[in-house]
């Protein structure tokens, strides 16, 4: 057993470099600010959120503070209702004034708050909000950025919101920003082929709401348009618990036609990944809006297909299921084109972070992409990066502990091309071709 000095120097050294190491966060919800931010006065809808009201109307303070308030008359009507200030007001006072933070999202807008030199138990928000609207954009964005050592924020791109698909085709060649980069997600192809189609056919794309291969085709001719458009690093999609790839009694599912017949061709011939997200149950409460998604474990057997069908297609998979990862370990074995990557959603808490980086760790070495901030509102970053580049750190110590213990010698230099790996090169060297 290496001795206790060794022990600590070695956590010391993995806590060093992983703290230097620049991220590229590959999945959030974050925009450039040439997509109209919070406060720029534009008075368009804004795309990138910042700020301290945006910040606390996070959809995560949504269930919590129902957690609280919602057996006590507030109803999800009367919340909506309120203006933003107002519903932030009433976070801020539920969950940080008359309590003390407990949860992940609490704890983490407190980290957000000091990391940015802010007393964080104000009594009222109106100090906060004087500070960030004196902040200008692009500046907040470089030292947020910094703060949380992000070198490059992944977007999610979406052709089928009636917000960002206009900003695309009207004002495109103004969107462009070195700091971040973009990503077509195309959920409703896959889950929502109603909504879908009747959509594709107002833009000038003739599918039909039966599932047919005339269909496919033009599905294919609509990713091909969007991907010239926006140079996407990688295609993603998100599938419910219930998505089918493999063939059914009914015969076919409508997501094998698309898959086979559009998706997987068109990534092929642009040399993109593919990032499926799968186990979100939409709208289990609808009321709550985007705070009313749950979550169901899914069939990794539908991934498999998949990855078996199309060996030369890289499968980029987050599950959102804790009982899923396990399985999700497997196949990533299995299969060298199922590649890992994240703690998603609700698994984005220090538990299951520790949990599911330990047992990527423990059975696909460092052939994976640990995390991605998921951050829709830009001072996250800063919170979510230091709790996952801690636990992430202490983790990858752990199993070189347990090297050194059975006589393998780790020097700095494996520490850092892990580190680079794990935090950089293993998502990048997928997307290089994207990106050239
Ligand atoms: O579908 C997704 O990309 C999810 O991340 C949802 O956007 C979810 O609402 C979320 O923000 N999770 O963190
Ligand atoms: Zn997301």
């Amino acid at each position: 057993m290496p001795s206790a000095t060794t022990k600590e120097q070695l956590q010391e050294t993995v806590r060093s470099i992983i703290g230097a190491q620049p991220i590229v966060d590959m999945h959030t919800h974050l925009y450039a600010p040439s997509f109209g931010a919070s406060g720029d006065g534009s008075g368009r809808e804004p795309m990138l959120l910042r700020g301290i009201d945006e910040l606390l109307a996070y959809h995560y303070f949504v269930d919590e503070v129902f957690r609280v308030l919602g057996r006590d008359g507030l109803t999800p009507d009367r919340f909506w209702s309120m203006p933003l200030s107002e519903r932030a007001d009433l976070v801020w006072k539920t969950l940080f004034v008359e309590r003390p933070p407990t949860s992940e999202a609490c704890v983490g807008l407190i980290d957000v708050l000091t990391s940015l030199g802010l007393e964080p138990r104000a009594a009222t928000l109106e100090g906060y909000r004087g500070w960030f609207a004196a902040r200008s954009i692009d500046s907040h964005v470089d030292e947020v950025m910094r703060i949380a050592n992000v070198q490059r924020i992944v977007m999610t791109n979406e052709p089928f919101s009636d917000v960002e698909r206009p900003l695309w085709l009207e004002h495109a060649a103004s969107l462009g920003d070195p700091r971040f980069a973009t990503v077509l997600r195309v959920d409703p192809l896959v889950e929502e082929w109603g909504r879908a189609s009747s959509m594709l056919r107002q833009w000038g794309y003739d599918a039909t709401a039966s599932e047919s291969m005339q269909s496919a085709d033009q599905v294919r001719r609509f990713l091909d348009d969007w991907i010239a458009r926006i140079q996407p690093e990688y295609l993603a999609c998100s599938l419910s618990p219930g998505f089918r790839y493999e063939r059914t009694t009914e015969g076919e599912p409508h997501a094998a036609v698309t898959f086979d017949h559009a998706i997987i061709p068109a990534v092929r011939e642009h040399g993109l990944p593919v990032a499926l997200m799968i186990g979100a149950k939409r709208a289990v409460h609808p009321a709550m809006q985007l705070a009313g998604d749950g979550l169901g474990r899914a069939d990794v057997d539908q991934l498999i297909a998949l990855a078996r069908r199309y060996p030369d297609v890289t499968f980029l998979v987050t599950m959102l299921s804790r009982e899923n990862q396990h399985e999700l370990c497997v196949a990533a074995r299995k299969f060298a084109n199922i590649v890992p990557f994240g703690c998603w959603w609700y698994l984005n808490t220090a538990s299951q972070i520790q949990e599911l980086t330990t047992l990527r760790l423990e059975l696909l070495g460092t052939s994976f992409v640990p995390q991605h901030s998921d951050a829709r509102v830009l001072e996250q970053l800063i919170y979510k990066w230091k709790s996952s580049r801690k636990i992430i750190g202490e983790c990858l110590a752990d199993r070189y502990v347990q090297a050194i213990d059975a006589g393998a010698v780790i020097s700095e230099a494996d520490i850092r091309g892990d580190v680079a790996r794990l935090l950089e090169t293993n998502y990048t060297g997928l997307v290089s071709r994207a990106i050239s």
